[in-house]
């Protein structure tokens, strides 16, 4: 590795890179006999060879080489501990491990820190002696979130980088081709190999108008995710562009591609302009901004891609940014979304609870220096009209750059004022790390965040809950209110003295007049002598476990399997490995492999989530403990899906799990991106129905054939033998997207067993 890693991106990697870019793009004109669009530029400038990297979109699979990895410490866990196992020296690509998973929200940003010191210190300080050892840089629980720490250290246009968790795509605000994986594509490109990937396809945003009143960039990615819906932006980098695209700040861009997540592209970009160049120098990389300035050709769309984008791009979307009003998404999904105009019908027609029971401001999505500006802007509108949050309200900031300048400008203060609580600089609610004790399990009530997923349970474990989503200012403005059907945009609040109060829609500053104030430095960089660092892992820890590998394939074809549980439904990775307290066990395989299914709805037991049928008994019983009975006694089983299975998270524990507890194959309708390759990497059949009709042939007590698998080859047919208990038989086909590597893993075990082979 050429420099240590340190606490922002040096300017001599982005100098190497944009070399590089520059000879690789005229090879892509060359090649594809045509003008790019960027994010074809930023592709091919980090193919791993650009003279025979696959350009077939949405069928080759490609190796890329990125800049750069980070790693969350929910997800890093497992990632480290399999890097471990490779048995490599140190990281061949600059890596960071950021701590915001696991502070838990109580009762405020201080003692909630102090808190999680204690009771997470094993894991922080695994996580930091591996990270010193192996040559990674470390961000101590505090410093922020992983994403927007990102954003302001390491990003840069035109760069490429991937991450354990699936909100990576945030760099994209700043023009990186950012993608989040699992952690075992985490070790391959830490280990020097490159990171393999299916080309993508290209949808096309054209943005033109400008944001006005009170829609803010959150409002254009809600609107898209009701375009395109939770599945629309399956193996697509969605680049925007366009007129309008110049006019949003930067963190508003990293918004909008932050929540790309919740409709399933691989990542989002935005082009390289004078508010990438302005955030750059704002957050002291002037040297950075100058290269790109100097580079800029290469960090947008060539002229004709502009001109006539549907000549190049899969699909075309145009948003007149100046015609777009304040949304709301949900309940239950990030793509059921409504113009705030339309929510108080919906609320009434749908029986929606009125009165919200909390508000929250943050989360990755939402936490940047404009964000809390224009939320601010709305409190102290509220505090001169004597009015406060009519419900708790709460603000995590999203970096303790953010949190030390939003306090030092005041902005904290105006929101404290109307009764805010702020929370330490992390996921904190977002990800269920909130012990909420107003509220009992099974209430039916309502919440609204800026977050950017609302999968049931999701924010507080209780899926009652209904969660919805908007900008920060639609939260705050509707938490002064209380109610969900309040359309702040057009009605007046009832003052204490009886006025009634109408708010102006929120302005504020992009980036702080005086410059960032960086607070507390939390980067640890890594140690200088690596040897003398070792790394314990308490035998009898009940939150860290070694891995053991994964039994290699015998080479037969399987038979006898059971179906554990046919989904119904969405079968979100929360409905597959539930976070909350169970992040509590993300170090430690079997541990955490007790919540599998938990969540799940199936069709088997639909009286509640995660039970499922002992075939053998036909007793009820919950999933985990189904999965382990059949393990115990040497069944193995497949699960089987509905549509988009595997939607949301990159936590690859949700197909780490099924491997472990002897799951050997996953069949559904449809996968999302992350869970089907995190699924390979781990040595699962990911397969899918020919005939998405064959979903409804599966019964609760069949036995399972699954024949082919000798001759498995990219774009070979399996064949699923269901043997139903009546003694009929249903043959029925099934595709898989997997290439000649990914076979091979299956082969080994997993992609983890090659690699350790080949690291030693
Ligand atoms: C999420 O938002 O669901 C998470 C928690 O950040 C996950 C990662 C994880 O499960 O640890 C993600 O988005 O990938
Ligand atoms: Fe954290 Fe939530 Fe962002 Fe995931 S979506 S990284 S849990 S803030």
């Amino acid at each position: 590795m050429a420099e240590p890693v340190g606490p922002t991106t040096p300017a001599s990697l982005v100098a190497a890179a944009y070399e590089r870019l520059a000879a690789n793009v005229a090879i892509g004109r060359e090649r594809l006999g045509r003008p790019l669009a960027f994010g074809e530029k930023v592709l091919f400038g980090h193919a791993d060879d650009a003279a025979t990297v696959g350009v077939a979109r949405g069928v080759d699979y490609s190796d890329y080489r990125p800049d750069r990895v980070a790693m969350q410490d929910a997800t890093a866990q497992m990632a480290l501990l399999q890097l471990v196992l490779a048995g490599l020296p140190s990281v061949a690509v600059p890596t960071t491990v950021h701590c915001d998973h696991l502070i838990q929200a109580r009762v405020g940003a201080d003692t909630d820190l102090r808190v999680a010191l204690d009771t997470n210190s094993e894991v922080y300080e695994f996580l930091r002696s591996v990270s010193a050892k192996y040559g990674i840089g470390f961000w101590k629980p505090g410093s922020g979130i992983i994403h927007q720490v990102v954003l302001e250290q390491y990003a840069f246009p035109g760069g490429m980088m991937i991450g354990t968790d699936s909100h990576t795509p945030n760099a994209g605000g700043l023009g990186m081709v950012a993608i989040g994986v699992g952690g075992a594509d985490a070790v391959d490109v830490m280990a020097g190999w490159p990171y393999n990937t299916r080309v993508p396809k290209h949808i096309g945003v054209r943005l033109t108008g400008e944001l006005a009143g009170w829609a803010a960039a959150k409002d254009v990615i809600l609107k898209v995710a009701g375009i395109l819906t939770v599945k629309g932006g399956t193996g697509a980098i969605v680049e925007y562009f366009g007129p309008g695209a110049e006019t949003i700040s930067a963190t508003g861009k990293a918004t909008i591609c932050n929540m790309g997540a919740e409709i399933g592209a691989t990542c989002s970009i935005f082009p390289y302009d004078l508010a990438a160049a302005k955030y750059l120098k704002s957050t002291g990389r002037e040297a950075i901004a100058d290269l790109a300035d100097e580079y800029a050709a290469f960090l947008r769309n060539d002229p004709e891609v502009d001109a006539e984008p549907n000549r190049f791009y899969d699909r075309v979307i145009e948003i007149d940014l100046s015609a777009l009003e304040p949304h709301l998404v949900g309940p239950h999904t990030p793509d059921l979304d409504r113009p705030i105009s339309e929510v108080a019908d919906a609320v009434r027609r749908e029986g929606y609870p009125v009165e919200i029971s909390t508000a929250l401001v943050g989360s990755c999505t939402n936490s940047s220096y404009e964000d809390i500006g224009r939320a601010a802007h709305i409190a102290r509108q509220a505090a001169a009209a004597g009015l406060r949050v009519q419900t708790p309200l709460m603000i995590t900031p999203g970096s303790e750059q953010v949190r030390a300048t939003i306090e030092r400008d005041g902005l904290l203060a105006d929101l404290e004022a109307i009764g805010a609580t702020v929370l330490a600089n992390a996921c904190g609610p977002c990800i269920g790390q909130w012990q909420r004790d107003d509220i009992a399990k099974g209430e039916v009530n309502t919440i609204v965040s800026s977050f950017n997923r609302n999968f049931p349970a999701r924010n507080d474990g209780n899926k009652e809950t209904l969660s919805f989503i908007g900008s920060p200012e639609t939260v705050v403005a509707l938490a002064l209110s209380g109610r969900l059907d309040f359309d702040f945009t057009r009605e007046a609040y009832r003052a204490p003295d009886g006025t009634s109060v109408r708010l102006v829609a929120p302005t504020a500053d992009d980036l702080p007049v005086k410059g960032f104030d960086a607070g507390e430095s939390g980067f640890i960089p890594p140690a200088a002598d690596p040897a003398r660092v070792s790394i314990v892992v308490d035998p009898s820890s009940d939150r860290l476990e070694l891995l053991t590998p994964f039994p290699a394939w015998d080479g037969r074809e399987l038979a006898g399997l059971r179906v554990l549980l046919k989904a119904t439904g969405k079968c979100t990775t929360d409905h597959i490995s539930p976070a909350g307290p169970w992040l509590t066990y993300r170090g430690h395989l079997t541990n955490i492999s007790q919540n599998l299914f938990l969540g799940a709805n199936n069709a088997f037991a639909p009286a509640e989530p995660g039970q499922g049928v002992d075939a053998r008994t036909g007793e009820v019983v919950a999933l985990p403990a189904l999965a382990k009975a059949y393990k115990d006694a040497g069944i193995e089983w497949i699960a089987v899906g509905d549509e988009n299975y595997g939607e949301g998270s990159s936590r690859e524990h949700a197909a780490m799990e099924p491997r472990f507890m002897g799951g050997r194959a996953v069949l559904v309708r449809s996968f999302a991106r992350i869970h089907e390759a995190n699924l390979k990497k781990q040595g699962v059949l990911p397969l899918t129905f020919a005939a998405p009709g064959d979903y409804g042939k599966v019964r609760v007590d069949d036995e399972v054939e699954i024949t082919g698998l000798g001759k498995l080859a990219p774009g070979s047919i399996v064949t699923v033998v269901l043997r139903h208990a009546d003694g009929t038989v249903d043959e029925i086909p099934a595709k898989h997207t997997m290439s000649e590597e990914h076979i091979e893993w299956f082969r080994a075990g997993s992609a983890l067993n090659l690699l350790a082979v080949a690291g030693r």
